[in-house]
Order: structure tokens, then sequence, then C-alpha cells
């Protein structure tokens, strides 16, 4: 019989690995979020809702290293059969209508899926798998009219519109479930963050492929509502390491997460055309049928709370971060290779 020495020691058990539960992970911050667990070594499984064309594109390089399945945070029984099936020990909702103005032409169902829809992911957990950890995408929109400047976790919400209204309930209904039920359920309030993955309506994103495409020639001019409005804008893939942070503490708590500097739109016009030498006030036409009923003016994190508990913070700047996007943006439209998650199908023709 041989010693514990001869065998090679005694024998450490493997860790189990971590299953991962994202909601929302066709979305920019889902495709990131997957990558990095994935990383870490977690089994990630994706919930994607039914649709009757290619949605895949963002996490096209990782379909054979994540496994999907389709729900909706409309239907109960998808949410709670996912739970039951897959046994997550961490799940991030990430799922929602994210578009602010489409919340004005849909505020009903943006309730339906930025607040209720919380309410019935957190209702499978509580009935299928009531020790696994939850991450509620909370967001700056709750702030709105900022009562005070920079914005913390106590800050006093004031939203400014349907889909800032919906994240509150979702909040708010998050750090209900942790106080009733005893979940391990958090928010992080994250700040705008943004990627050469962001959805084209989103401005920094409009502005980027915007400055490309005039650029290239392919157009003369970019339409833009608000210039004044301000944001403190980050890179994404910085922020969902913040996510993950957050459910890797002893206690659950809310986090806010941002860069704690903020720009104007007139700026990111100016720095984004400035990135390929041009000036955009050549180019910017201001459309008042881009305005909102009613705007954020001014959003600007105070993340004192998430450097010093969850040692978190951003490693790429806005200016580095536009210029990125830009160089993304051009490469894309002039067919040449671009970073992993970008190729749509449609932008690859071109528009
Ligand atoms: P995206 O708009 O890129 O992604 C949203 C995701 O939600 C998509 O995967 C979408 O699927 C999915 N989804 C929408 N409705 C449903 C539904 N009924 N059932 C299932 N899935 C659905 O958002 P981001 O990645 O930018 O943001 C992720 C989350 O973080 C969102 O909740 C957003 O509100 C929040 N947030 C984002 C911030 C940001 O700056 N990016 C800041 C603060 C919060 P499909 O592909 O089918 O449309
Ligand atoms: P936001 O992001 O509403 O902050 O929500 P968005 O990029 O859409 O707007 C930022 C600001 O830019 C002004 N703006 C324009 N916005 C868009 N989309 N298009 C324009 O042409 C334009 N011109 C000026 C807007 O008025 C606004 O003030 C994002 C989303 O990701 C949410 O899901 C998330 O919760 C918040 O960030 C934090």
């Amino acid at each position: 019989m041989r010693t514990e020495r001869e065998a090679g020691g005694p024998r450490r058990a493997m860790p189990k690995q971590k299953t991962a539960l994202i909601t929302g992970i066709t979305g920019q911050d889902g495709s990131y979020l997957a990558e990095f667990l994935l990383e870490q070594g977690y089994r990630v499984v994706g919930m994607q809702r039914r649709s009757s064309t290619e949605t895949l594109w963002r996490i096209a390089h990782l379909l054979d290293k994540i496994e999907l399945v389709q729900g909706d945070l409309l239907d109960q029984l998808s949410l709670i059969e996912i739970v039951q099936a897959y046994q997550p020990d961490e799940i991030y909702n990430l799922a929602a209508q994210s578009f602010v103005p489409t919340s004005w032409q849909q505020p009903v169902l943006t309730g339906e899926f930025t607040a209720l829809g919380v309410t019935r992911l957190l209702e499978a957990v509580r009935l299928v798998k009531p020790d696994a950890k939850f991450y509620q995408a909370s967001s700056s929109e709750m702030f709105g009219k900022a009562v005070e400047v920079p914005q913390n976790e106590r800050t006093p919400f004031y939203p400014r519109s349907p889909y800032g209204v919906s994240k509150v309930y979702g909040h708010y209904i998050t750090i209900n479930y942790r106080e009733s039920y005893g979940l391990f359920a958090v928010s992080g309030i994250l700040f705008n963050h943004e990627s050469p993955r962001r959805g084209l309506e989103f401005v920094t994103r409009k502005v980027t492929h915007g400055v490309a495409k005039i650029k290239l020639g392919l157009a003369r001019e970019l339409r833009l509502g608000n210039l004044d409005a301000r944001r403190d804008w980050g890179y994404a893939p910085d922020y969902v390491q913040a996510m993950w942070l957050m459910l890797q503490q002893d206690q659950p708590d809310d986090f806010v997460v941002g860069t704690g500097k903020t720009h104007s739109v007139r700026q990111l016009c100016e720095i984004a055309f400035g990135c390929v030498g041009l000036n955009w006030e050549d180019y910017v036409v201001v459309d008042p049928a881009l305005f909102r009923p009613a705007d954020v003016d001014l959003l600007v994190a105070d993340a004192t709370k998430a450097r010093t508990v969850l040692g978190w913070r951003p490693t790429v700047s806005f200016e580095e971060m536009i210029e990125l996007m830009v160089d993304a943006d051009l490469r894309l439209l002039k067919g040449e290779d671009v970073p992993p998650g970008m190729v749509a199908p449609v932008l690859r023709r071109g528009i």
C-alpha cells in the first residue's frame, strides 16, 4: 500500500465549479460578464428570449463555451424552470428594456420587463434556490434630477423616465427580498458604461459610429439631441468585474459604480471627431425631435464605497475609451478585423 507521501501528498478536494446564470446575455454587459466568468472558471448559463432574428452576435465567439437556455422575464414559469434545471450559485439579472427613450413609447412593457421582471426572477430564486447569490442591474438613471452631486448609495432617487422609475422598483424589490427572506440579493447602481459592443442607439456609440461614417465618406452629418447632458461614462469590461465582486462579499450590500468624472455630450463629440482630425461643429446637427420629454442633466458617481470595500477601480479613461470605440467603428466599416463581439450581421453590410 502506498503512503500518502508516495501518492503525491494529501489529496486536496477540487473546488466545485460554480454555475452562473446571466439574464440579458445577448446584451453589452452580458457578453463581457460571460467572458469574465469563463476566465474565472465558471460554468456560464445564459438566458435568451425567443426571437425570430439573430441576437447572438455579441456572444458568437463564446457559443462553444457557454450554455444558452430560452426564457423570458415576462414568463414566470420559464424562470422557475431555468433556476430549477441549472441550480445556479450566482444569478446576474441584466435583462431589461434598457433604452430610455423607448420607455416613454412603451411605458407599460418597460415596467413589465424592467420592474416586475425582477420580482419574477426573485420569486424563482426564493422558491427554488434561496441560497443563490443574486445581482440586480440598478442604474444611475434612478438619481435622475439629482438632488446632490456627486451621487452615492445614500443619495435620494428622483427618476425622470418610465425606465428610471422601473429601475427604482427593481432596486427596492431586491432590497426587500433581502430583508424579507434573507436572500443574498444586491444591487449595483452602475453609471453609464460603454464599449464597441454598445447598441448603436446609445449616444456614445451613435457618435463614434457616426464619426467613422463621416470620416469614410459614408455620411455627411450626425443628428443629436441634448448636447448639454452630462454623464459619468466608464468602460463596460471594468464594470462587469464590479458586479462579480459584489457577489464575492460576505454580506449582501448595494454599491455605486462609476468613474467620478463627468463629460457633456458636446465634449464627447469634440473628443470623438478630434480622434479623426475633424471639427465636430462642422457635422453635428441638433435635432429637437431627439430631445427627451424629461432628461437627466448631470450624473457623477461617488464610488468611494466600491473603491474601499470591493477594491474596484476603473482602468480606462473616457478619452481612451472613445478613441478605442472610434477605432473599432472605423475598422468595422472598412471591413477589417474588429474586436470580438462586435459584428452584427446587419453592420457587416456597412449601414
Ligand atoms: P442591453 O440593452 O445591451 O441588453 C439588454 C438585454 O436584456 C439583452 O440581452 C436583451 O435581449 C435582454 N432582454 C430584454 N428584455 C428581455 C426579456 N423580456 N426577457 C429576457 N431578456 C430580455 O443592456 P446593457 O447590457 O447595456 O445593460 C445591462 C443591464 O444593466 C440592463 O438591465 C440595463 O438597464 C442596466 N444598466 C446598464 C447601464 C449601461 O450603461 N450599460 C448602466 C446601468 C444599468 P435581446 O438581445 O433579445 O434584446
Ligand atoms: P442614458 O444613455 O439615457 O444615460 O441611459 P444614452 O446614451 O441614451 O443618453 C445619454 C444622454 O445623451 C443625450 N443625447 C442622446 N442620447 C441618445 N441616445 N441619442 C442622441 O441622439 C442623443 N443626443 C443627446 C441624452 O438626452 C442623454 O441625456 C444609459 C442606458 O444604458 C441605461 O440603460 C442605463 O441605465 C443608463 O445609461 C445609466
